[in-house]
């Protein structure tokens, strides 16, 4: 039976936590495969009482919230402990069975050196800083391309433990100590507070690999759920204003052990308009009223920092690369009941480079950051379409910007939000 990919088409919050809840009781496994949490991603679903429950899932796979899923936190996930703990203990105080997690042996763990040295790097940056979350992602990936990672594993062995915080940190006090100026960090004080974890995340701890090679052959359906996004990726975002997973379909079998000949379906979550948070370059950018408007309708802020999400227009042109680096079979459009009430709305076919058209993406960063966006118009509408289920109930207005960004980000819309909550969506079959 078929894994099944979510991306994020744009640069994140795309509303992959919403689309991943959406495929509910349809799958039975749900593997986060990149990243930390430095994720944030929301699902609103009706509580027993009717009323609207927030969740913000920061580690944890967002399938945790149908009780019918094993979630699986991959291989290529990094690991704040603290934070993974905090965020069980929360979900278990709101009723959430959270028992059937399980966490790759092989998935690496965050040390506070690196939290510490996330936010004292972009501090040295200063302008050119990429405006990371501070949750010790960069370093921590970065320690294990240079082979002196912690893993999960590495916790249920005292001596091997040792040896690697001393191994990851014998470079590492040099530099704060000689470079950043600040204290050296001790090895013992590392080595107890990883150790501290270690006994509550023993029974979570699985060859996930193995588990969801048994679990594919024997009919099961396998989500692999991204965290941020296509243009936030190590190797095909906008170097150097990335993450530093890969957050691409490709990192979704290198971060969970599936091979690529179990994917059958790669869908990419796409936001009705675009948002980036953090630095880097952004082509339909809004820094006017519509920006603004954009950013209240839509409630752009951070899931995790709080941080004001910067907002402009659809891109096509990123789109595009979107399907073409994903292989995209599917698009789930989100939120465009936030596009409601503006007479016009551009959309972004083309960018202009020092009078040069690109209609795909330029390979040279320095165009990226000229890149001027090419807009057609499209008709706006008024309606409220937040009560509509199916794509005739739309206005016409709102049919034709869905048709015409299908027809030019090159693969179908398969599902479109129309609220954040878990029944305010159209499928279309
Ligand atoms: P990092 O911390 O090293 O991964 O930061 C590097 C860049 O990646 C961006 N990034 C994100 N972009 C959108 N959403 C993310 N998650 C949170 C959310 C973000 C938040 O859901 O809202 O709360 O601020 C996320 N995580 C990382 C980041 O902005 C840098 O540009
Ligand atoms: P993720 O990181 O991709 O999971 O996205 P986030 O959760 O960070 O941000 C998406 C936001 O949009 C969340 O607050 C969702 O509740 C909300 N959302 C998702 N789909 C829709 C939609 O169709 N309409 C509206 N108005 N909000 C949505
Ligand atoms: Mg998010």
């Amino acid at each position: 039976m078929p894994a099944i990919v979510l991306v994020g088409a744009q640069w994140g919050d795309e509303g992959k936590g919403k689309a991943t809840d959406l495929m509910g009781e349809d799958v039975d496994y749900v593997v986060k495969f990149n990243g930390g949490n430095n994720a944030g991603h929301t699902v609103v679903i009706e509580g027993p009482d009717g009323g609207r429950e927030k969740y913000a899932l920061h580690l944890l796979p967002s399938g945790i919230l149908t009780p019918s899923v094993t979630p699986v936190i991959g291989n290529g996930v990094v690991i704040d402990l603290e934070v993974l703990f905090e965020e069980l203990d929360g979900l278990q105080a709101r009723g959430v069975d959270t028992s059937k997690l399980l966490v790759s042996a092989n998935a690496h763990v965050i040390a506070s050196y690196n939290r510490t040295l996330d936010k004292v790097t972009e501090r040295f940056l200063g302008k050119r800083r990429i405006g990371t979350t501070g949750r010790g992602i960069g370093p921590t990936y970065a320690d294990k391309m240079n082979r002196v990672g912690i893993r999960v594993q590495d916790l249920f062995d005292e001596g091997i433990l040792r040896q690697k915080v001393e191994g990851a940190l014998g470079f590492k006090n040099q530099v704060l100590v000689k470079i950043y100026n600040t204290r050296a960090v001790e090895v013992d004080l590392v080595v107890e507070e990883l150790l501290g974890y270690a006994e509550r995340l023993r029974p979570m701890v699985a060859d996930t690999s193995r588990v969801l090679e048994k679990a594919l052959d024997a009919g099961a359906n396998v989500l692999l759920e991204a965290g941020q996004a296509t243009l936030l990726d190590v190797d095909h975002g906008t170097y150097p204003f990335v993450t530093s997973s890969s957050a691409t379909a490709g990192g979704a079998c290198t971060g969970s052990g599936i091979p690529p000949t179990r994917v059958s379906r790669v869908i990419a979550v796409l936001k009705a308009y675009t948002t980036r948070v953090g630095e880097g370059p952004f082509p339909t950018e809004l820094l006017d009223d519509d920006g603004e408007t954009l950013r209240k309708t839509g409630a752009e802020y951070g899931t995790t920092t709080g941080r004001p999400r910067r907002c402009g227009w659809m891109d096509t042109v990123v789109g595009r690369y979107a399907t073409r680096v994903n292989g995209v079979t599917d698009f789930v459009m989100t939120k465009l009941d936030v596009l409601t009430g503006f007479d016009r709305v551009p959309v972004c076919v083309a960018y202009e480079v020092d009078g040069v058209r690109h209609d795909e993406m330029p390979v040279s960063q320095t165009d990226i950051h000229h890149a001027r966006p090419v807009y057609e118009m499209l008709d706006g509408w008024w309606e409220d379409i937040s009560g509509c289920r199916t794509f005739e109930e739309l206005p016409a207005a709102a049919q034709r910007y869905v048709l015409r960004v299908e027809e030019l980000v090159g693969a179908r819309v398969s599902a479109i939000g129309v609220g954040a909550g878990r029944q305010e969506i159209i499928q279309r079959h």
